[in-house]
């Protein structure tokens, strides 16, 4: 068991997923937000911090031995936002967490690293990162830094490609990129269980009939996906009209991300 488990983007979709279903990993759990949060629960501690703030987000990790890593911009955004809460806030999440002593992190990468794949490629964790957008960058650099950190200084990363995690698909595409939120919460008890973890890629996505990610190389996590997407696959066609066969959310493994223009700040 973790002595202080820090969950960063709390007040986030999956950071209430977390706040409910992980607290038995820690004696106690830390949360923090750019948002405020109030304790729950006399084993909760709540932080409002901006990841962009080195100093305070030195305190945030101060006494933790494990993080979940959520909080970030977690879609396409004006530079200046990407990098202060993607590119400045996870360097100072690493940077503390060397600092601290902190020696294992989940990161909640994206799919949108290898986003300009088409839809019929299968990857796995060779694959050649081609983002799609800005975030997908940012994301590409949180991975590399994860890296470096544990080449150089032993801090061991879940490097987690997280598809699309939310209650059930809504689109044709989540039918092959869905993660359900019991895989999630499965695959954050797994990265916190075993012995020795590395530095490992990741694709966060559930057991569906029509993914296009290999996991094969993680099988040491024990990590066993128990969803399939293709229970919802009815009703996702009886609510989505099926795109043109050249419509970006048919073609790219990003989906929309692929044409999201750049945004000017
Ligand atoms: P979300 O947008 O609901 O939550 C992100 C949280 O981060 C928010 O509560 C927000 O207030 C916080 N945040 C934003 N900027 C911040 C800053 N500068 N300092 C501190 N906190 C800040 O996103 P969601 O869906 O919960 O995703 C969690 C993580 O997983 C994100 O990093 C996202 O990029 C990643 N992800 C999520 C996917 C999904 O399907 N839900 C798919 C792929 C990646
Ligand atoms: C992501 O990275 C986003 O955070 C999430 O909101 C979804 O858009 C997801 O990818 C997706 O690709 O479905």
């Amino acid at each position: 068991m973790l002595k202080r488990l820090l969950i960063t983007g709390a007040g986030g979709g999956l950071g209430k997923v977390a706040r409910k279903r992980l607290t038995h990993l820690a004696e106690t759990v830390r949360l923090t937000d750019i948002v405020d949060l109030e304790p729950a629960a006399d084993k909760e501690e709540c932080i409002r911090c901006d990841l962009g703030d080195a100093q305070a987000v030195e305190r945030l990790v101060e006494g933790c031995d494990g993080i979940v890593h959520l909080g970030g911009r977690s879609v396409e955004d004006k530079f200046s936002v990407i990098a202060n809460a993607n590119i400045h806030g996870v360097f100072h999440l690493y940077e503390a967490a060397r600092k601290k002593g902190c020696s294992r992190i989940f990161l909640a990468s994206s799919n949108h690293v290898i986003g300009l794949y088409t839809q019929d490629q299968r990857l796995d964790d060779k694959a050649q990162p081609k983002p799609d957008t800005l975030y997908g960058v940012s994301k590409h650099f949180a991975e590399g830094l994860a890296q470096m950190y544990h080449h150089r200084f032993g801090i061991e990363t879940a490097i987690v490609r997280i598809g699309s995690c939310f209650p059930k698909p809504v689109n044709r595409r989540m039918l092959a990129t869905w993660m359900s939120h019991d895989d999630f919460v499965s695959l954050v008890e797994c990265v916190f269980a075993v012995p020795r973890l590395g530095c490992p890629i990741i694709y966060g996505v559930s057991d569906n009939d029509e993914r296009w990610w290999d996991n094969s190389h993680v099988d040491y996590l024990g990590w066993r996906p128990k969803d399939n997407a293709a229970v919802y696959r009815d009703e996702v066609h009886a609510n989505t009209p099926l795109p043109a066969r050249d419509a970006p959310e048919a073609v790219y493994q990003g989906g929309l991300f692929a044409v999201e223009p750049i945004h000017q700040d």
